[in-house]
Order: C-alpha cells, then structure tokens, then sequence
C-alpha cells in the first residue's frame, strides 16, 4: 500500500515537471549582459546605454535614454517568433528615480506580415511601473495571444520622465502548466 503510495506520488510529480512553463531562451541579450562598442545595449535600439552600477544581476542593466516622448522614448528588441492563442508570461526588474513623467513595459502583438496587430487594444498591451521605487523591483503579467499572431516585441516606454529608469533581467516564458490542468 506505501509503495503503491509512493509510486503515484512520483508520478504525480513528473507529470507536473513535463508541464512546467517554458521560458524562451532564443532571444538575444534580455539581461543587458552584451553591450556594443558605443556603450549601448547589444541587440535592443539605441534608446538605452549599459550601466555597470548596480545592475539586478550580472555585470549590466540597462539605463533607458529618453530622446523626447511617446515614441522617441521606446526601447526595443527585433520581434521574435511566437505562437497565437497561446499564454505567456513577461517579467522585467526595474528601479527608478522618477519624480515625474512615467514608465511602462509591455508587449507588441504582431501577424505573418510583421505589422502591428492593431485592432486589438492597438496592437500594445502596456503595464506601468511604480514612480521613485528605486529599489529593485520585479515586475509581470500574463496575456494570451490572439488568433493570427506570428511574433511578439517587448517595449519599453518612458514618456516626459523626470529621473532615470533602468531594466534588467527580462524574462518570458510560455506557459504550459495551466492547461495541462
Ligand atoms: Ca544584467
């Protein structure tokens, strides 16, 4: 009866481990670990340099430059392949000194011919972040895909910020665990 017990117990266990969520690990430079020689951010668009000084974790985060508002401000990385009606999880660190103005995050929806999906809430779904917590700070949220998605972006915006606002350790992952449920 205990062996018996035990055995469904392990089994139990790695059906949960084959379902666990799956972070995406195609995607260059989500730590802001690799920076170019102008001392921007290998990989992501020229609105933010490295920064060596406290970063969350490693050697780098990075320090978003604000060239104006709105779409001046966006930092970004190339799209990259994803699935449709699909649900994922993004999770960033941020620390900021703001006073003013605001920062967010978020995700771009995308279709096969790489334009925005702009009929669903715009194309964006944004989250803020909390002005002057400059400690570090995790921040996520999940989505699904719609229907029609090829690819997915992450952004950054900062719109007539009065301080700095750095990022690092950018995660996303798939999840699968929920509807294997
Ligand atoms: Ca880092």
């Amino acid at each position: 009866m205990k062996k018996a017990m035990m055995a469904a117990l392990l089994l139990a266990s790695a059906s949960f481990a084959g379902a666990e969520d799956a972070v995406l690990t195609n995607i260059a430079n989500l730590d802001f670990e690799q920076v170019n020689k102008d001392n921007t951010c290998f990989a992501w668009n020229k609105n933010a340099e490295a920064c060596f000084d406290n970063p969350q974790a490693g050697k780098a985060c990075a320090k978003q430059i604000s060239n104006g508002s709105n779409w001046d401000a966006i930092l970004h990385i190339p799209a990259f392949r994803a699935e449709p009606k699909t649900k994922y999880r993004l999770s960033v660190w941020s620390r900021n000194t703001l006073t003013g103005g605001n920062a967010k995050y978020g995700v771009r929806f995308i279709d096969a011919k790489q334009e925005t999906m702009s009929s669903l809430q715009g194309g964006y779904l944004w989250k803020p972040v909390k002005n002057g917590k400059d400690k570090w700070t995790e921040y996520k949220f999940e989505f699904t895909t719609p229907e029609g998605l090829a690819y997915l972006n992450i952004y950054f915006m900062v719109d007539k910020p009065q301080g700095d606002i750095f990022w690092d350790s950018v995660k996303i992952e798939k999840i699968v665990s929920a509807e294997k449920q």
